[in-house]
């Protein structure tokens, strides 16, 4: 049995490093609910297909299957992806996968949050979400990796790290009622200090428009190198997208990080504006409990939501004018790594994009 540590990562020596550091590979899950995914989730678990092919040219990819799916998606998925039995209720390995943290020694641990989909009974997504919750002390004891067990609900697209010392992440999210209600700001962070082993932690006021998150820092900024921050953007002055990409440069600008330096901040033009249409909501499942699929509903589309491996980033495209030009951006600002744009509107219209579905497991010297 892995494990479970009673201190926390800080008192032991052990941080997160930025997700572009060397990773040892990537964990996902694979989709199957049809009240979230159209068509028996068949588009989704095409599209899933393909970003783990597209990561396993850089690194290992492991796959997380519910019993009833795994013939199924062993057979669909490339050879070299490892595909692992692992109940889950959803896919979103980002999010009820633990983050992982190593220390100076290169032994790795894991964090394993308390995951509520994201609002429990408040504003949560769907429920139960009991197997999700017990994703990551599963993750772990399958790579035999020590436990860190955290007082705090928290999904991991709610956090980006520089591995320098600092944190960003957004006040909508991390203070939204659904998650820790009886906490203040101020005890949220020392947890992540604690946990994260940061410093610094940054609130960016608010997400992307209409995150059925409540707002992900992962979908609205991310660190390229620590000190540059990648931030999602419009031109649009009528889009609602345009205030809060506003407010968000405006407060990065006034900030520094953990190690005082400025930010460079880069802006990522979103794609236009993007609408579930009738016949994808009508694919959808409806249950009671579960977000409802609406015909118009406004997607949180976001090329932020892109996922390092190791020589290699695996960016969310949308069949939209301004594909080429993010693409062409992220390339020229991180040119020893292979920029790599995948097909992803069916991730979308679950609610969040390839960051959400990946967790990097970081190199180190694991027991
Ligand atoms: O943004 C993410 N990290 C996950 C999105 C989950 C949406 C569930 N329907």
């Amino acid at each position: 049995m892995t494990q479970t540590y009673q201190t926390t990562p800080k008192s032991d020596g052990f941080f997160m490093p930025a997700e572009f550091a060397p990773h040892a590979g990537t964990w996902m899950l694979w989709p199957q609910r049809t009240d979230n995914w159209r068509l028996g989730a068949k588009p989704a678990q095409r599209t899933f297909t393909e970003v783990a092919a597209t990561i396993a040219r850089f690194e290992p990819v492991t796959m997380g299957v519910n019993h009833s799916q795994y013939a199924h998606a062993r057979q669909m998925l490339p050879p070299e992806v490892r595909v692992v039995e692992l109940s889950n209720n959803d896919s979103w390995m980002r999010d009820c996968g633990p983050t992982f943290v190593v220390d100076e020694k290169g032994e790795v641990r894991g964090i394993d949050w308390i995951f509520n989909a994201w609002g429990g009974l408040y504003n949560g997504l769907y429920f139960p979400w009991d197997l999700d919750d017990a994703v990551a002390q599963k993750v772990l004891e399958i790579e035999k990796i020590g436990r860190y067990k955290a007082p705090l609900v928290l999904e991991g697209g709610s956090i980006h790290v520089d591995g320098e010392g600092t944190c960003i992440t957004t006040a909508e999210c991390l203070l939204n009622p659904g998650r820790n209600p009886n906490l203040s700001q101020a005890v949220i962070e020392n947890y992540l200090k604690e946990y994260l082993n940061v410093e610094k932690i940054l609130w960016i006021p608010r997400g992307v428009y209409n995150d059925e998150t409540s707002g992900h820092v992962d979908n609205m900024a991310c660190f390229l190198y620590p000190g540059t921050i990648a931030l999602t953007w419009t031109d649009d002055k009528n889009d609602p997208q345009y205030e809060r990409s506003n407010e968000a440069y405006d407060y990065l600008m006034s900030e520094t990080d953990a190690r005082g330096r400025k930010f460079t901040i880069h802006r990522i033009h979103q794609p236009n504006p993007i609408y579930i249409q009738p016949e994808e909501a009508q694919g959808v499942d409806k249950i009671e409990g579960t977000l409802p699929r609406q015909p118009g509903d406004r997607l949180a589309a976001s090329y932020i939501n892109f996922y390092f491996c190791n020589g290699g980033v695996v960016v969310p495209i949308f069949n939209d004018p301004h594909d080429v030009e993010a693409l062409q951006t992220l390339q020229r600002l991180l040119p020893e790594r292979q920029v790599v744009g995948v097909p992803a509107r069916e991730i979308l219209l679950g609610g969040g994009n390839i960051h959400c579905i990946t967790q990097q497991q970081p190199q180190g010297r694991t027991k």
